[in-house]
C-alpha cells in the first residue's frame, strides 16, 4: 500500500489505516454528496478503466474504516459461524479477475419519458481486475445449512437520513458461483475507499447493485433478504410496460444480470473528418449471463448495411469487455451515422428502441454517432422546452387548416429554423400568412412542437 500524507498521519497517531482515496480525474459529477462519478467516454480508451476514471456510486455516508477493529462476519444459516480479519482473509487462496462493473441506472438518461434518478448517460461503468477470495470457499469453510437459499451482503457504511441501510441479497447459486468474489484489491491496488475498501463483493455478470461495498457482514439467508433495497429498488418489470406507467413492485423482479451493449468510444460525436483520411472506429462491448460477447456489427449509414467490427483477440475474459474497432474510409464528404451493435452467445444483440421501465434500468440500445467528412456539421438546435401549448393564433386554423387537420402538425418536433423554412414551403404551396401573422404562426409552431423529448 502506497503511503500518503494522510495515511501518515494516521500511521503516526495509530488510529485509523485506510488506503488514500485515489483521487478522481476528469469526471462528470451527478452528485457530489453521496457521491456519483460518471466517466466521460474519454475515460474508456484502456482495456481496464483506470482507477482515477472508473466511475463512483454511492448512497450512503462513506465509512471511516479503522482496520485494526475491521471484521467479516459470517453467519446465519451455516453450521460454523465465521469472524475474520483483513489477514485471515488474505491467507486464503486468491482468485483474480476482470470484469465489467455496470450500474443497472446507466443510460437512464436516454429514457423517454424521463424518470427520477441519477441521470447516467454512457459512464456509469467499468472495467476492472478484481482479486479477492471466492466467496464458495469462504462459505465452504462456514457450512452451508441445506435451508440456506440466499446470501445476504451488509456494509459498514451508514444511510443517509432515514434511508435503509444498503443491504441486498444475491440467490445462493450466484454466490457459490466460482466467479463470484469478495475483492481487496481492484487494478492491481489496495481497493480504494471510493470502491468499498477493505472488501467488496464482485457478481460478475449482474449489475452492481449487487456489488456490495464496505463488507463487514455476509449472512446466509432461507429466503430472499426483504428490506426495501431488495423489495421496492432495483426491480425490472422483465416486459415492455407503458411508458411512464406506475409499476407495482411485486409485478417487478430484482434486476441482476447486465444486458449486451456495446459503446463507441472513438471518434467523439460531431467530430470533423477531413476527406480522403480512413478512421479506426474503436468500441467495447460486454454481456451479462448470456455471454461471452460473440460478435460486434458496425454500421455507417444509419444501419442500412453492417459489417463485423474485429474483436480484439487477447481479450477472453468472460466478464470483461472486449475491444473492438472497424476500419472505415468514407466513400466521400457528408454526413454519416454511425452504429454499433453487439451479440452475445445467447444471440442476443442491442435493440434500437429500449422498452421503458419505471426506475429507467438496463439500457442497451445501439450506440449512434454522427460525424461529417470535409465539412463542419450543423450546430445541433438547442433543445426548446415546451411550457404550454398555448392557443393557437387564428392564423394557424386559417392559413394551414385549409389544407390539412393538426395531426400532421403535432407529429412535428421542429427547431425554430425549420417551422421558418415550413412556412415558406407552405406559403409557395399557396398558404395565405403574412407580416404579424406570420411572426405570431411561427412563434406558436416552434414553442409548441418545438424540439423536445418525445412525449407518448
Ligand atoms: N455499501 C454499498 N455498496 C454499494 C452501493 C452503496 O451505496 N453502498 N452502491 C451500489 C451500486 S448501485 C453500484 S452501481 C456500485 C458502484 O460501485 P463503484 O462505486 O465502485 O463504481 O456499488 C454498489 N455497492
Ligand atoms: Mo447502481
Amino acid at each position: 500500500m502506497e503511503i500518503t500524507r494522510r495515511g501518515l498521519l494516521t500511521l503516526m497517531t495509530g488510529v485509523l489505516l485506510q488506503p488514500d482515496d485515489q483521487g478522481k480525474r476528469g469526471m462528470v459529477v451527478r452528485s457530489i454528496r453521496p457521491q456519483a462519478l460518471e466517466t466521460p467516454i474519454d475515460g474508456f480508451a484502456d482495456y481496464i478503466t483506470p482507477t482515477d476514471r472508473f466511475f463512483v456510486r454511492t448512497h450512503v455516508h462513506v465509512p471511516q474504516v479503522v482496520l485494526a477493529d475491521w471484521r467479516l462476519t459470517v453467519d446465519g444459516e451455516v453450521t460454523r459461524p465465521l469472524a475474520l480479519t483483513l489477514d485471515d482473509l488474505r491467507q486464503l487462496p486468491s482468485a483474480e479477475l476482470v470484469g465489467v462493473l455496470e450500474c443497472a441506472g446507466n443510460g437512464r438518461a436516454f429514457h423517454e419519458p424521463s424518470m427520477p434518478g441519477l441521470q447516467w448517460t454512457t459512464g456509469a461503468v467499468g472495467n476492472g481486475r478484481w482479486k479477492g477470495i471466492r466467496l464458495a470457499d469462504l462459505l465452504k469453510r462456514a457450512g452451508v445449512k441445506p435451508t440456506a437459499t440466499a446470501v445476504l451482503f451488509g456494509g459498514a457504511d451508514e444511510p443517509i437520513g432515514t434511508m435503509a441501510d444498503f443491504e441486498r441479497s444475491i440467490p445462493l447459486a450466484k454466490a457459490l458461483d466460482p466467479n463470484t468474489l469478495l475483492a481487496y484489491e481492484m487494478n492491481g491496488r489496495t481497493l480504494p475507499l471510493a470502491h468499498g475498501f477493505p472488501l467488496r463483493a464482485v457478481t460478475p455478470g449482474w449489475a452492481g447493485n449487487s456489488w456490495i461495498k464496505w463488507l463487514t457482514s455476509i449472512r446466509v439467508l432461507d429466503r430472499e433478504h426483504e428490506g426495501p433495497w431488495m423489495r421496492s429498488a432495483y426491480r425490472h418489470p422483465g416486459k415492455p410496460v407503458w411508458p411512464g406507467a406506475a409499476v407495482p413492485a411485486e409485478d417487478m423482479s430484482p434486476v441482476t444480470s447486465l444486458r449486451v451493449k456495446s459503446l463507441i468510444t472513438f471518434p467523439l460525436e460531431h467530430t470533423i473528418v477531413p476527406p480522403g483520411e480512413r478512421v479506426r472506429i474503436r468500441g467495447v462491448a460486454w454481456t451479462g449471463d448470456t455471454g461471452p460477447v460473440t460478435a460486434v456489427e458496425v454500421s455507417v449509414d444509419g444501419g442500412r448495411r453492417w459489417r463485423a467490427a474485429a474483436l480484439n483477440p487477447r481479450q477472453q475474459a468472460r466478464f470483461g469487455w472486449r475491444q473492438w474497432d472497424f476500419d472505415w474510409l468514407p466513400s466521400g464528404a457528408g454526413y454519416y451515422t454511425i452504429l454499433a451493435r453487439a451479440r452475445d452467445a445467447a444471440g442476443h444483440t442491442q435493440p434500437f428502441e429500449q422498452e421503458w421501465n419505471p426506475s429507467g434500468y438496463l439500457w442497451n440500445v445501439v450506440p449512434r454517432l454522427r460525424v461529417a467528412v470535409g465539412g463542419a456539421p450543423p450546430q445541433p438546435a438547442p433543445p426548446q422546452m415546451r411550457e404550454t401549448i398555448g392557443v393557437a393564433p387564428p392564423v394557424f386554423a386559417r392559413a394551414c387548416g385549409g389544407c390539412h387537420e393538426d395531426d400532421v402538425v403535432r407529429q412535428q418536433r421542429l427547431s425554430r429554423a425549420q417551422w421558418d423554412r415550413e412556412i415558406n414551403k407552405m406559403v409557395g404551396w399557396g398558404a395565405n400568412v403574412s407580416g404579424e401573422d406570420r411572426s405570431s404562426l411561427l412563434e406558436f409552431l416552434s414553442r409548441a412542437y418545438g424540439v423536445r423529448p418525445r412525449v407518448p
